[in-house]
């Protein structure tokens, strides 16, 4: 068994979750926060077999793309930075980590 985290773009996040749900895939949603933008993002958590990890990276893929955003500049706390000029910056698409599961139990 393996545990997959996949930390998605807010905008992404529902058809993912949703495409996973219909294809029988079980998740946890998590609110968290990006570290570079600070703004919100979406960090689910799925314990799969491992002869569905592909499945389950294939739906992953299909419902999150990246693109291209502008960050404009600010002096507002919030971003971990303070850009002067507009930024572009890549946003959307999937990190994920793919973690092997000693052991899972139900009670
Ligand atoms: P953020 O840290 O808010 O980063 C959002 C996007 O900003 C990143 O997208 C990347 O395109 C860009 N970015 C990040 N750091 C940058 C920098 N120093 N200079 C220029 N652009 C930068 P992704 O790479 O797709 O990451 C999306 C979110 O996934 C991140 O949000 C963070 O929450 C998480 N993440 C990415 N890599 C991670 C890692 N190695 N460990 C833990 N979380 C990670």
């Amino acid at each position: 068994m393996k545990m997959i985290i996949a930390i998605l773009n807010a905008d992404d996040a529902p058809i993912v979750i949703n495409s996973l749900m219909k294809n029988g895939f079980s998740i946890t949603k998590l609110a968290t926060t990006g570290g570079f933008l600070r703004t919100g993002n979406v960090t689910i958590l799925l314990g799969v077999d491992d002869d569905k990890v592909e499945a389950a990276l294939e739906v992953i893929r299909a419902n999150s793309h990246s693109r291209k955003q502008m960050i404009a500049p600010s002096a507002e706390p919030g971003l971990s930075f303070y850009p002067t000029m507009p930024i572009e910056v890549v946003v959307g698409g999937a990190t994920i980590f793919i973690l092997p599961i000693e052991r899972f139990e139900k009670y």
